[in-house]
């Protein structure tokens, strides 16, 4: 029997449902519905297990080798400092580690933070961009409900996930300096699994590449639309520079003389200034759509 590639997962919480919904965008079936109360789940149809912890245990367990592989969020990665590696950043679960002071307080400038008592659930991160400034702050840890710290009068300032700001708006704090950005990753144990069989290895070793490989195609096609446009072809040149495509466009005449239709892809991030461009050039009826999976 094929040897299972264990993959851990978070059992509930922000990271979950994205987790899952990725495995079944590359084609695997695996039923985590109750994950409260199974910690292990063999999908269908590919050698994997999935286990499903506590975020914070993820990276433990994978550095052990407990779990081959594991998706977390990079904050927790960068927070633990265990000897894992990541080889995949997965585009969920978005946010940033992020200073914030109360509104009331004058700031200018990041040497504003000197001497300011900082609470946070990330110490280890906030230590290393203290140190990298040149900035001496005590630091409170705390595990929860950082934002009400200034509130209360346990710190000056806090230092924890943000992503659509609104809880630091709540709480009368302004954002003032990024430790850094975080999203959800694939993340392996340095070790490998030494203390598995050389044949064992290889075949986690393989399932992995194939995992890797869908996960691609699934995020290469988050990030790009497939564009349909007409054109006259006199700007076909140009509207062939404006959008190389994955390798060139595919160009087919339309049934109208001195017209062709032109299909291709355009990164998402450049689509409106991309669109506006080909309007210019005279480009008619834009098709825009979501593309599934993208191989190139
Ligand atoms: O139970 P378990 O230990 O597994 O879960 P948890 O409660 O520790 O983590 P969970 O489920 O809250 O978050 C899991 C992961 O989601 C985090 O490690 C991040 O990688 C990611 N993530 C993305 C976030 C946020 N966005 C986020 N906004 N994690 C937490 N927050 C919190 C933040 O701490 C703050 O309290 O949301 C609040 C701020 O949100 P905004 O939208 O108001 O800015
Ligand atoms: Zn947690």
């Amino acid at each position: 029997m094929t040897e299972l590639l264990k993959l851990a997962i978070q059992k509930s919480g922000r990271l979950s449902q994205d987790s899952t919904f990725l495995l079944k965008e590359c084609g695997i079936k695996v039923d985590v519905g109750h994950t409260s109360r199974r910690l292990k789940v063999r999908a269908d149809n590919f050698p994997l297990e999935v286990m499903c912890f506590r975020d914070d245990d993820i990276v433990s367990y994978v550095a052990d080798s407990v779990a081959h592989v594991g998706i977390v969020g990079y904050n927790v990665v960068k927070e633990s400092g265990s000897d894992v590696e990541i080889l995949e950043s997965l585009g969920f679960g978005k946010c940033r580690l992020s200073i914030a002071v109360p509104k009331s307080m004058e700031y200018n400038k990041i040497s504003d933070l000197n001497g300011l008592k900082i609470a946070t659930s990330y110490p280890n991160s906030l230590r290393a961009f203290l140190a990298t400034h040149n900035l001496e702050c005590s630091i409170h840890e705390i595990s929860g409900s950082v934002e009400i710290a200034p509130s209360i009068g346990l710190a000056d300032a806090i230092c924890d996930l943000v992503s659509s700001g609104s809880t630091l708006f709540s709480n009368g704090l302004r954002e003032v300096a990024t430790v850094y950005q975080s999203e959800a990753v694939l993340i392996i144990s340095r070790t490998r699994g030494d203390n598995v069989a050389i044949d064992k290895r290889d075949e986690i070793d393989d399932s992995i590449d194939v995992l890797r490989f869908r996960l691609n195609s699934v995020l290469r096609a988050q990030e790009y639309r497939y564009v349909i446009l007409n054109a006259p072809n006199s700007q076909l040149e140009n509207i062939t520079t404006l959008l190389p495509g994955a390798k060139s466009p595919t160009v087919v005449p339309l049934a109208m003389s001195d017209w062709s239709a032109v299909h291709t892809v355009v990164r998402e991030e450049k689509f409106w200034e991309v669109i506006e461009e080909l309007k210019k050039l005279g480009a008619q009826g834009i098709l825009v759509m979501q593309i599934e999976k993208m191989i190139l």
